[in-house]
């Protein structure tokens, strides 16, 4: 019997790029007409790296949602190599931080002033183990001498393993895990319960060839950039298993179609217009609808220590279209992820 609908606990997005300005004004209601919560990644311009930061633009957020929505986002710090433990931890006790990201310095966009060694900031990390604040890890090296497709797997063996040993009671998430190694990697430490990976929707659905089928398509360009396709059905295999550390993360990351489209093309997906639509393709594919809430709904919530939220939502079995473009200003636009194409799912709003 093929399932028709589902519902499923609202879920949240544990990886999330709003911007700022115009930007967010017009992607914000799409992750928050999805998702009660989103953990809200600081790579602005200048990155919020302050709690005073951080409260402002979590400000600005709640300025942007659209009347009646019920939306809460999770605000992180941008760890750079002059980090102030002490004002990290009182953003974190004050709820204003709801963890830290770690990006090695320009490991992807807008993160220039990112950590350069991560001995640099062992204090901080002391203090973040202390008071039980998760650290979230963009995880590639930086070293151009290492190829793009291995810089997941060259980061987990040389910065991940040594930290976890390190800091042997700080909370790790690896976020957006692109590789069968990283999967490895999480499963093989699950027990201690202080690891989590995020897995986007992109990464579920596209591998390398995908980028370059027919012509190169820079609207598939993100980092870490997609890996073969053994990498992507171990990705699928994690996601769609029900385990613990595994949950929703988009890293929806918006650009303009003038930014992406260019000699230098910019790095990000936009899948914020119909994420839900499709994560359930994937799963779906996966014989798996039946574990899209514990991976939607469930696992983060528990790996953050918050409840799982009590709403209901409802994805019906019928034609989505996603949207061609979405307008940001006068002469801008976002091109979302599978802009233009029919999905099979379609979210309906709340239960
Ligand atoms: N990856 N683009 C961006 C961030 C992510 O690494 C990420 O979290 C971005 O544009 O902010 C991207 O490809
Ligand atoms: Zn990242
Ligand atoms: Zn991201």
């Amino acid at each position: 019997m093929t399932l028709d609908r589902l519902v499923i606990r609202r879920p949240d997005d544990w990886h999330v790029h709003l911007r700022d300005g115009a930007m967010l004004k017009a992607v914000l209601p799409f992750t928050a007409r999805q998702f009660g919560r989103a953990i809200v990644m600081p790579n602005l311009k200048p990155p919020a790296t302050h709690a005073a930061d951080a409260a402002a633009y979590r400000d600005r957020i709640r300025a942007a949602l659209p009347d009646g929505v019920a939306f809460t986002p999770l605000m992180t710090a941008y760890l750079t190599d002059g980090t102030d433990a002490e004002d990290l931890a009182r953003g974190f006790e004050e709820g204003v931080f709801a963890a830290a990201k770690l990006y090695p310095a320009n490991a992807t966009t807008n993160s220039a002033h990112g950590v350069t060694s991560i001995d640099r900031i062992t204090p901080v990390l002391e203090r973040m183990a202390d008071i039980g604040m998760p650290l979230l890890i963009h995880g590639e090296v930086t070293d151009q001498s290492v190829d793009i497709f291995d810089r997941e797997a060259v980061f987990i063996d040389s910065t991940l393993a040594p930290l976890l040993d390190r800091h042997p009671s700080l909370r790790v998430v690896l976020e957006h895990v692109t590789t069968a190694d990283a999967v490895a990697f999480v499963r093989a430490h699950a027990a201690s319960g202080r690891i989590g990976a995020t897995i986007t929707a992109h990464h579920l659905l596209i591998n390398r060839s995908h980028i370059f089928q027919g012509g190169i398509r820079p609207h598939l360009y993100c980092l870490p950039i997609a890996k073969r396709e053994s990498h992507r059905l171990a990705l699928v295999g994690a996601a769609t298993s029900g385990e613990a550390p595994f949950f929703l993360g988009t890293d929806t990351a918006p650009h303009t179609v003038t930014a992406k489209e260019a000699a230098c093309g910019c790095a990000g997906c936009f899948t914020a217009a119909n994420a839900l639509e499709l994560y359930a393709e994937a799963f779906e594919d996966a014989g798996a609808l039946d574990r899209l809430e514990a991976f939607a709904s469930l696992n983060g919530p528990r790996f953050y220590g918050l409840p799982p939220n009590e709403e209901r939502v409802v994805l019906e079995r019928r034609p989505t279209v996603v949207p061609d473009v979405i307008l940001v200003s006068e002469g801008d636009a976002v091109l979302p992820f599978r802009s233009g194409e029919t999905l099979r799912w379609s979210f309906a709003g709340a239960a």
